[in-house]
């Protein structure tokens, strides 16, 4: 067991006293409004930060929360970056894109703090299987309150870190209060360490206050850990000496409570300590508290003197740039590729050799050769090792192995937050998620850490991850079986959507979004599943944010997404029977959207259908559609119109869902009324020459 030597007495002496002095001197800059945004401040819990870090290595990863800036220090980040962090400015850790609630120092082992209470906790067990698949020794160290530990995400992680045994030390500030209330208010379970109790992990509760047993106790974990044992939980009672965040009233304050907690400082017990023990004298440790305050000042200064970022900053941030990624391949042409085409087939002739498959399986065929070629590559989720129920990811683990095909309980959020870590630390994993009406327990993780991770850390980190999913009514499964939600996502600065229509694309497209280094939802129309599709044997990689034009019109342009596609081509056939030329586009990707390509083609037809399967009110149709009238008003020649879902939960009974689903008959439909359209009377536009015909004349 590893105690405190003198040497390392005065080392956790120095980083108590940085830390101190830092969180006083930010606490004066608030007042003066000189530091940003919510300040949470750590004072009262500088041992357990100094003790837990002091012992681990730069490769090894700490995940923090609200209350970060003295794990932050602790774990090596310069307090002049974190300072200037804190101040909004260009040298700060994250660019000042972060700030004090998402502070990250990648290099020094600090995959950061997060905002939302719980978050942090799944991206360190993904952290910990990474080092795993690595056969590395590195141990992750994930801190919280005692708030935490009431969050659904805290249960879904220590189940799972306990079921996979991760080398992943959970070390919890118990410090009796979240915000302003106390922890008998949350929870009728005082102890942590007692919540964990049937998990049979191994478990220690420390005075938060008494620096040397914090030392001693995860020292001991830690070592375990290093062994590629796992997982530990440390709690430590500590007090939270300030305000919830600067600012706040503290009328919830007991002041006797206050001058108890004033004598168990943790700084001050160190500091006595190794003063009796002969390992300091008063003068040498007053000089540590007195460099302390040194360094912090010449923090203010440097942080004062970094300039705020130029305006644009913030832009280049959201998305990961691929590097070496070649993305190429034809995107255009008449009927490439898509089952309901007709017309020449793509692959036929002459081209590469060509066999017969349906869209779940050309899924399957491409996960397969991701992980082939890419040990990097993981799958995760309920059932995956069993090959799910629609055999999508049948055969991987045979091939791989269970250790990259990862069966989870089921625990959405915690498993896509394991993806997350897991994807940081440098590993790709494919999370499946087997219906997207599903994805609502793991939208926290997908929108609040993977989207915004490589944002927040100024560029540091990157989420490499694909979120696997299906959508679609058709199946009778009811209204929570059956949503098509992706407007939901592509909404999100961060994340990139795509929806394939066809096998052909499916297998294009997922490799391309295994290799790309931003989050990416998948999304897979069951509908589509079982069709057949000549593809061949060895598909090209489709770029993401390119469009594919699947049919050629002059009269009107027809954008649908998935299942729509096929349905749109149906209706263009219709169309063309009485003289209508309709002009296809798929998408492919909601984001990043091929714009260019699309309002190209309005602006040469001058009349646009947008079609999906989602309920139309907020669906993408919506955002279409603005964005169509943004790039092509002046060529427009009738509103633009949408299809879509009506406002309902997607009911059960045949004749209903039947109904409700939109297709071909509601694409050729509104593709009639922007033919046929009528502008009122001394209300039409100058006719324009937009290359459609008028068919007002
Ligand atoms: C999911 C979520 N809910 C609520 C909040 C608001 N909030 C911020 S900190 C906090 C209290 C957290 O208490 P605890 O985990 O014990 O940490 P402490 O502040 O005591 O260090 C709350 C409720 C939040 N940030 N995230
Ligand atoms: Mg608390």
């Amino acid at each position: 067991m590893r105690t405190l030597d003198p040497q390392t007495a005065a080392d956790l002496l120095r980083t108590t006293w940085r830390i101190r002095c830092f969180e006083e001197r930010v606490a004066a800059l608030k007042r003066t409004l000189q530091v940003h945004g919510l300040i949470h401040l750590s004072v009262g819990g500088e041992g357990v930060a100094a003790a837990v870090c002091a012992q681990l290595r730069d490769e090894d990863v700490v995940y923090s929360g609200h209350r970060a800036h003295g794990h932050a220090i602790a774990k090596g980040a310069p307090t002049e970056r974190v300072m200037a962090e804190l101040m909004g400015r260009v040298d700060g850790l994250c660019r000042g894109l972060g700030g004090s609630m998402h502070l990250v120092d990648r290099d020094r082992g600090f995959f950061g703090a997060t905002g939302v209470v719980g978050g942090n906790l799944p991206l360190a067990l993904g952290n910990a299987l990474a080092a795993r698949v690595r056969a590395g020794d590195e141990v992750t160290v994930v801190f919280f309150g005692d708030g935490a530990v009431q969050a659904g995400h805290f249960h879904e992680s220590v189940n799972l870190a306990a079921l996979w045994r991760l080398p992943v030390i959970f070390v919890c500030e118990n410090n009796g209060v979240a915000e302003f209330t106390s922890r008998s208010e949350h929870t009728t379970v005082e102890l942590v360490s007692d919540v964990v109790a049937p998990y049979g992990l191994q478990r220690e509760t420390v005075a938060g206050s008494d620096v040397p047993a914090i030392f001693e106790a995860f020292g001991a974990f830690l070592e375990r850990a290093r062994a590629g044992n796992g997982p530990f939980l440390l709690e430590c009672l500590t007090h939270r000496r300030r305000g919830h965040y600067e600012g706040d009233p503290e009328r919830y304050r007991d002041p006797v409570a206050e001058e108890e907690w004033r004598r168990r400082d943790p700084v001050a017990r160190l500091q006595a300590h190794a003063i009796e023990n002969g390992w300091l004298d008063p003068g040498s440790a007053g000089a540590i508290e007195r460099e302390a305050q040194a360094e912090i000042e010449r923090a203010v200064r440097f942080a004062r003197e970094s300039p705020y970022p130029e305006p644009g900053a913030a832009e280049p941030f959201v998305y990961a740039l691929a590097v070496g990624c070649p993305e190429k391949g034809p995107h255009t042409g008449p009927y490439l590729g898509h089952p309901s085409a007709t017309g020449a087939r793509p692959h036929g002739g002459a081209g590469p050799p060509e066999s017969e498959v349906t869209f779940v399986r050309a899924i399957n065929d491409a996960l397969a050769r991701a992980m082939r070629a890419d040990e990097r590559v993981i799958v995760i989720g309920e059932d995956v090792a069993e090959g799910g129920p629609y055999m999508a990811t049948a055969g991987l683990a045979d091939e791989f192995g269970r250790d990259r095909v990862l069966n989870t309980p089921i625990s959405e959020g915690a498993v896509c937050g394991v993806a997350i870590g897991a994807a940081q630390a440098g590993l790709r994993p494919v999370v499946e998620i087997m219906f997207i009406d599903f994805i609502t327990l793991a939208l926290d993780q997908l929108v609040n850490q993977a989207a915004k991770a490589h944002f927040m850390s100024g560029g540091q980190l990157s989420v490499p991850m694909v979120l696997r999913t299906t959508c679609g009514a058709g199946s009778r499964s009811g209204a929570q079986h059956s949503q098509s939600l992706e407007a939901w996502v592509a909404h999100v600065p961060g994340l990139k959507v795509v929806m394939p229509s066809s096998a052909a694309d499916a297998t294009g497209l997922l490799a391309s979004a295994i290799a790309d280094p931003n989050p990416v939802v998948f999304v897979e129309n069951r509908a589509l599943y079982f069709r057949r599709e000549q593809l061949p044997e060895a598909p090209e990689r489709l770029q993401l944010g390119r469009a594919h034009t699947l049919r050629f019109g002059a009269d009107i342009t027809i954008v649908a997404t998935s299942r729509l596609v096929g349905d749109a081509l149906e209706a263009a056939d219709r169309l063309a029977a009485g003289g209508v030329q309709a002009e296809v586009i798929d998408p492919r990707t909601l984001l990043p959207l091929d714009l260019e390509t699309i309002a190209g083609s309005v602006r040469r037809t001058g009349r646009a259908v947008v079609a999906h399967e989602a309920v139309t009110l907020g669906g993408f149709g919506a955002e279409l559609a603005a964005q169509i009238q943004d790039a092509a008003l002046d060529r427009l020649e009738a509103p633009i119109q949408r299809v879509g879902a009506p406002f309902t939960p997607v009911p059960v009974s045949p004749p209903l869902e039947d109904a409700y689903r939109p297709g071909a008959g509601e694409i050729y439909a509104a593709a009639r009324s922007a033919i046929e359209w009528d502008w009122p009377e001394g209300k039409e536009p100058p006719l324009t020459t937009a290359g459609g015909r008028d068919f007002r004349s």
